[in-house]
């Protein structure tokens, strides 16, 4: 190695071994090479192209425009190479990577015809065994799998097909010489990307074309056809802006990142949208016609529905368009396709669809395929039925890591890995586009570009501070295969049964495999782990050994989205704002959120307070009529801010979710009425509710209490005050995120004081304003200072991990079990102290509103039908 730092431990035979030379190995070799690095590549085909040497099917094309599906590296290009289509086919994708190999002399690195089977990590000699399938032996510092995402063909589920005497072909292992289908019977089994594009050319010669379908696919015209001139002289203008503009995008390719939700623009607006989408023909466009295509069921919906009504208008035979309508699974949850006439290709009076959901194919016979009630007879079948994708072709080979681990065990359940990049006990292993990592979802051209990218700065690094071995934590890795799950937790891509998640191999685990918050924050996450001195990984070497050990993305990502966006605004700090501004900068920034679920009814009314009236919201659940139980909240703002309504979209969602009446009861502020006026109204309120149950529609005695922030200290305090008052009788409370002591000095408030919305400094400002320090142990303030909690309603407590006033909520829930308080302590991991209660906006919070809704709906329930006698 001529770089790296010298030990006396033996010289491995080259500093780095590649597997695969696709379009991720032949980077490598070009930055490897360059940098001094020793190097091997193994390469099981026998000529370079990866994916596009396999994949030589009739009508096989790249997905993404030709321009952006290339290097970067090579700016000089536009000399020697031109595009000839949008979307180009795969001999002139070969043959750019063959010009790419030849031009910068890549070819001479390359070992062709060779399976690398093995490779195990040698704890004492530090450096991995590597073993092919033509008897190569080879040491290495390092290891790197560019072994691509779709390269190991799923294996075949059809029973019979050695018994077929016609040609058998997998478009994943196309022949190199020509096919030709001229007059023959061709069945076709598949109809993913694959298939939708072989399809059509396959019926041009075909006499008879059957197509197998077991899930149909939701596919848009590709519109493929030149460049335009336009395009490319924008595009040589400015290719380096280009590229750069690609590397921070949602996925690879220039492109805003919608923020525009479905429903907010009108019915026609949004049937425009749709239209120009389709007109466009590119995927990533497709996906971002609005913010919440991939998050929203119902936007999902009606997009879906745009698909659905373009496959009824150009398919003849309304039986054949109602089949190959998806139905069943959201729109691009499941790869959506790009086409030239796949549609229009069942019109052709020699082109028939089965679908084997309805028929199922029994087997494969001599002659040709029987499905359960109908005998085919075929010259040829295509296989199209996918890969075993992301993971395949990693676990394929024998990877060993420390102590003998296999790879294949490690990821039994589901791959873990940090960054995508590396896995834990795999030390000096790196994969290119691995699992966690955006890859299938992005442009891959750019993803592998960051990822060799970030390999080889790692590689300079270890070099530069003397290190040999590099290896995530368990923690880096734990915390990092959390957040890829977060990520796609609150999209609908779990519902799908797609390759996406691993369902289309049998005994696959269910696992969503890559990364889908996007390629501009995966690259900020790579950037962040390097600019924390590789944060989340342990260097070792003859210098000695560091770890600055730690999670890179600790927030739920549509919070830390929030949060980001936030930032960038640069608004003033409320604590540094005259009170009555802060209540209008308050109001201002509640009018732009997102409304919540539509309630049965709204009624505004007034109730009265220990001093004058109060004003009240009264939500009814959309259900059928009836008296229900009720709710009463207490909203947020410190005692200072927010109103009866200000916490609306909240309160609409807990009246639909727990199937309730919520009643927001405002309560008076200060500084204008300080401690403890807002105790007193909050009380004021509840006992007015209990005496008007009947009239407010209620059911007399189901009454809980509920809250948020300084709403949920009022919840709490008024329990207790209810308790030892003999009433009125409360059955249940939830706490949100409650202020519940006025004692700042636990680890919360420092851990959080700033960057998570609500600070330290403004709670301070709140407290100041609401109370005087000599007050703040009273309980009617700090209910964990009571000195009996026992006997109160059981409760539901939820604390914010991000929050400064999290360990008092944490506290408050211990205290209540201790107490003996029926208590589920919801501790909602990687929110702040306000992200559960923004609807419609962070859907991570929907599961913990849930489970609060869930906890009322049982404390009524438990009330309604007590307990028998023991
Ligand atoms: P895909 O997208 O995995 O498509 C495979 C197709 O084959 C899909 O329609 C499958 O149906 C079908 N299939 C798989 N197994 C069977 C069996 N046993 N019987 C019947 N039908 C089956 O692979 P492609 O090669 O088309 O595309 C891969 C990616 O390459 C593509 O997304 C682009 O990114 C490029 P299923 O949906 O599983 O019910």
């Amino acid at each position: 190695m001529t770089e790296t730092a010298r030990t006396d431990r033996p010289e491995p035979d080259v500093d780095v071994v590649v597997v695969g030379a696709g379009i991720a190995g032949l980077y490598l070799v070009y930055r490897l090479s360059r940098a001094g690095y020793r190097l091997r590549v193994f390469e099981a085909a026998d000529d370079l192209g990866g994916t596009w040497y396999w994949n030589r099917y009739p009508g096989a094309r790249v997905d993404v425009p030709s321009f952006d599906y290339m290097y970067s590296f090579d700016p000089d290009w536009q000399r020697d190479w031109q595009w000839s289509e949008k979307y180009a086919r795969q001999p002139e994708i070969l043959r750019y990577l063959n010009y790419v190999a030849d031009k910068h002399d890549l070819r001479r690195h390359l070992t062709f015809s060779t399976r690398v089977r093995q490779a195990g990590w040698d704890d004492d000699a530090s450096l991995w065994r590597v073993r092919t399938d033509r008897g190569d032996d080879v040491t290495a510092r390092f290891v790197v799998m560019a072994t691509g995402c779709l390269s190991v063909p799923k294996q075949t589920e059809i029973d019979g097909l050695e018994r077929f005497t016609g040609e058998v072909y997998f478009t994943s292992r196309w022949p190199h010489d020509p096919v030709d289908f001229t007059g023959k019977r061709v069945a076709v089994i598949g109809t993913g990307s694959s298939g939708v594009q072989s399809i059509p050319v396959i019926a041009q010669e075909a006499r008879q074309l059957v197509v197998f379908q077991r899930t149909p696919t939701f596919s848009i015209p590709a519109h493929n056809g030149q460049l335009s001139p336009e395009r490319l002289a924008q595009f040589a203008a400015n290719e380096a802006d280009y590229r750069s503009a690609a590397r921070m995008s949602p996925g690879g390719i220039p492109m805003e990142r919608s923020i525009t939700p479905t429903f907010s623009v009108t019915e026609t607006e949004r049937e425009q949208r749709y239209e120009r989408a389709w007109e466009i023909g590119e995927l990533f466009e497709a996906i971002n016609v609005y913010a919440d295509v991939m998050s929203n069921p119902a936007a999902n919906h009606e997009f879906a529905e745009f698909f659905r009504n373009k496959i009824r208008a150009i398919v003849d035979d309304p039986q054949t368009a109602t089949d190959l309508c998806p139905t069943d699974y959201p729109v691009a949850t499941k790869r959506p396709c790009l086409d030239t006439n796949y549609y229009a290709t069942y019109n052709l009076p020699h082109v028939r669809l089965v679908n084997i959901r309805k028929h199922p194919i029994r087997q494969v016979t001599e002659t040709g395929i029987d499905t359960a009630d109908e005998s085919f007879t075929f010259d040829a079948i295509v296989f199209a039925t996918g890969f075993d994708a992301v993971t395949g072709a990693i676990t394929a080979v024998d990877i060993r890591g420390r102590n003998g681990l296999a790879l294949k065990d490690k990821w039994a359940n589901g791959p873990q890995t940090y960054l995508g990049l590396t896995t834990a006990g795999f030390p000096n292993l790196f994969l290119i586009t691995g699992p966690g990592s955006p890859s299938v979802l992005s442009n891959m051209a750019v993803s592998i570009e960051q990822h060799v990218d970030w390999v080889l700065d790692c590689l300079g690094h270890l070099c530069a501070r003397g290190f040999a071995v590099i290896e995530p934590t368990e923690t880096a890795e734990t915390g990092w295969t959390q957040h890829v799950n977060d990520c796609a937790d609150i999209t609908l891509f779990p519902a799908a049964n797609s390759w996406y998640m691993g369902a289309n191999v049998p005994g696959k685990p269910r696992v969503f495999l890559p990364y889908c918050a996007g390629v501009d924050f995966y690259r900020a996450s790579c950037d962040e782990v390097v600019a924390h001195d590789y944060l989340g990984f342990t260097l070792s070497g003859p210098g000695g050994t560091e770890c600055n050990d730690g999670v890179v993305r600790r927030l739920q990502p549509d919070v830390e989205m929030v949060l980001n966006r936030m930032a960038a605004m640069n608004l003033p700090t409320m604590e540094s704002m005259p009170v009555e501004d802060a209540r209008a900068f308050y109001n201002q920034m509640s009018a732009v959120r997102p409304p919540g679920p539509d309630v049965g009814e709204i009624v505004d009314g007034t109730l009265p307070g220990t001093s004058g009236d109060l004003a009240y919201r009264l939500y009814r659940p959309p259900t059928t009529p009836g008296p229900r139980p009720i709710i009463v909240y207490f909203h947020g703002g410190g005692w200072v801010v927010g109103d009866a309504i200000s916490d609306d979209p909240l309160c609409r969602d807990l009246c639909v979710r727990s199937d309730a009446i919520v009643i927001s009861a405002d309560y008076r502020h200060a500084p204008e009425h300080r401690f403890p006026a807002a105790v007193d109204d909050a009380m004021a309120a509840v006992r007015w509710v209990a005496d008007n149950a009947e009239a407010l529609d209620g059911i007399p005695g189901l009454l809980a209490v509920c809250g948020w922030n300084a709403g949920g200290g009022l919840a709490a305090v008024v329990c207790r005050l209810a308790r030892d008052m003999g009433g009125p009788n409360i059955i249940g409370q939830a706490l949100l995120t409650p202020s519940t002591d006025g004692d700042m000095a636990r680890a919360s408030f420092t851990d959080n004081a700033d960057g998570y919305g609500l600070t330290t400094a403004l709670v301070r400002w709140l407290y100041d304003h609401y109370i005087d320090i000599a007050d703040r142990r009273d309980p009617r303030f700090a209910p964990l200072q009571a000195t009996d909690l026992s006997g109160l309603p059981p409760a539901i407590v939820v604390t914010a991990e991000f929050d400064p006033v999290r360990d008092d909520g944490d506290a408050y829930a211990i205290a209540l079990e201790a107490a003996g308080v029926p208590t589920e302590h919801v501790r909602a991991r990687g929110h702040t102290h306000k992200s559960v209660t923004m609807v419609d906006v962070a859907i991570s919070g929907a599961p913990v509103r849930a489970r609060i809704a869930k906890a009322l709906r049982q404390f009524f329930a438990a009330t309604r039908t007590p307990e028998p006698a023991a």
